[in-house]
């Protein structure tokens, strides 16, 4: 059965004893972000507990964070075992189930339009020490491709700018830019829905890498296996999640720019301060009793290596035709970004290397700036067989190939501000660390097979448990 909303989802993770409620008042400026580094310090990249703050300072309204921040809670809100995760994903995801309108929805128990409309009224953080401001930090932005009709759902950072404006940091291959570059085409705004408090199948189709064209809302109804309920907006000619907790309408404005940021961003690095579009709020729509939803961003480990680390992967299993690739794991140091290690069962010399390329060909090898490749006897999810692989198989004049000038993550700290403009493009980097066949390295050593299969079974008697 699929959560039917976040409550839903949030009743799941309280009878899993993965979320801890914050009784106490806890102020949305500073200290929220420190309660979460703290969480997610102490917890580490799989024990890190979800966070709901009941009693944000100055708001009736609670926050809840970092739902997803481990790869057990995702799989929980995808309901399924953390093995198949990626099976589960390609098998889903081949059948798209698109929305199904409905006329009500509890996103309008509340209705703002116009003035009556306030982001400051809204509990929204702020997160790191030099942000610019508050940030809605995991919304879901929903619009269309003016020419074509087609919806899109990404997340992008929202910076409260005032009352009624929202920045927007959009980087120059997201599909919501794609949009916004074929309405300023036409001299008109892009009209834009951003709902907060979903269900997390939402949140994992909003932040995958799917080619442009594709509904992450139908990819949504696939993962959960039901549509997901629609409805109408109040302003724009766009729809939402009926069951939403929060609902921002608006429009993003050709020819207007703001300056937006710094944000503490995945990589643990700020994310500049520069001009960036806005969205121009015209209404703002919520439950009664609405729960806000954000995640922490900062350094690794956080909520953003899981959720973008898993989509990831899933993508390039299903985007790289080369056969004998085993695993795909994108590091939480990499942010669920940046690094991108694969493990093959490579059929010749060479073949490391072709693969690693084809990472690099997917839609989400875009923002991937090191791909590692394996063999498959390497877990690419323990870094240090990963780092064994790389220090010992891997030879610098032969295996390592530098591919120039490609698509990168404008949010790469080494990118330069000039590059960043200029189209947000980078080097890349590949490791072929597979073992080469022809020239085979000496044996690798282990104790004697049959007496260590004794001792592994006679543990107890070494006092080893
Ligand atoms: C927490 C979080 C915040 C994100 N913020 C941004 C952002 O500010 N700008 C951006 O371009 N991508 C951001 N992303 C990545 C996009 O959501 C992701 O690439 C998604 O695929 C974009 O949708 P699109 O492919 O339909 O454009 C963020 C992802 C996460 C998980
Ligand atoms: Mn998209």
């Amino acid at each position: 059965m699929p959560y039917h909303d976040l409550r839903a989802f949030l009743d799941r993770l309280e009878k899993e004893k993965e979320i801890v409620n914050v009784e106490i008042e806890v102020d949305l400026l500073h200290e929220i972000g420190a309660v979460c580094r703290l969480a997610l310090d102490r917890g580490g990249v799989n024990g890190n507990k979800a966070l709901y703050f009941r009693s944000p300072k100055g708001h009736s309204h609670p926050v809840a964070v970092n739902l997803l921040s481990t790869r057990r809670r995702y799989c929980i809100g995808l309901e399924c075992d953390p093995d198949e995760i990626h099976e589960q994903w390609l098998r889903r995801t081949k059948n798209p189930v698109p929305p199904r309108m409905v006329k009500v929805g509890a996103c309008k128990e509340v209705i703002r339009i116009g003035k009556d409309a306030n982001l400051l009224d809204l509990p929204i953080p702020t997160w790191n020490e030099k942000d610019g401001g508050p940030y809605i930090t995991f919304p879901c932005h929903i619009s269309k491709d003016p020419e074509t009709g087609l919806r899109n759902a990404g997340m992008y950072r929202a910076m409260v700018h005032d009352e009624r404006t929202l920045g927007i940091l959009a980087a120059p291959y997201r599909h919501i830019r794609q949009h916004f570059e074929k309405a300023r085409a036409q001299g008109r705004p892009l009209p834009v829905a951003i709902a907060i408090g979903l269900d997390p199948t939402i949140y994992a189709t909003a932040v995958a890498s799917f080619p442009f064209g594709v509904d992450e809302v139908a990819m949504s109804g696939a993962l959960r296996g039901e549509p997901v309920e629609m409805v109408q907006c109040e302003t724009i000619p766009l729809e939402v999640p009926a069951s939403s907790e929060l609902v921002i309408e608006g429009e993003m404005m050709p020819g207007v720019v703001r300056e937006e940021g710094p944000f503490g961003e995945f990589t643990g690095y700020y994310g500049d301060r520069a001009p960036q579009p806005v969205i121009e709020v015209r209404a703002i729509t919520h439950r009664k009793d609405f729960i806000f939803q954000g995640t922490y961003t900062g350094l690794p480990h956080n909520e953003n290596c899981v959720v973008t680390g898993i989509s990831n992967e899933a993508e390039i299993l299903r985007q790289c035709p080369l056969p004998g690739i085993k695993k795909v794991h994108f590091t939480s140091g990499g942010g669920g970004y940046l690094h991108a290690v694969v493990s093959v069962k490579k059929p010749y010399d060479g073949y490391g290397k072709m693969v690693g390329l084809s990472v690099l060909g997917t839609t989400a090898g875009r923002t991937v700036k090191l791909v590692t490749v394996v063999d498959d006897d390497i877990d690419p999810c323990d870094l240090v067989q990963v780092d064994w692989a790389v220090t010992t198989r891997a030879r610098v004049d032969r295996d390592i190939e530098i591919i120039r000038d490609l698509s990168a993550n404008v949010l790469d700290p080494t990118m330069l501000v000039s590059e960043k403009r200029a189209g947000s493009r980078a080097d890349k980097l590949v490791i072929d660390a597979t073992k080469p066949i022809l020239e085979p390295l000496q044996p690798e050593c282990r104790p004697e097979p049959t007496v260590m299969e004794e001792v592994i079974r006679n543990r107890a008697k070494y006092g080893i448990a």
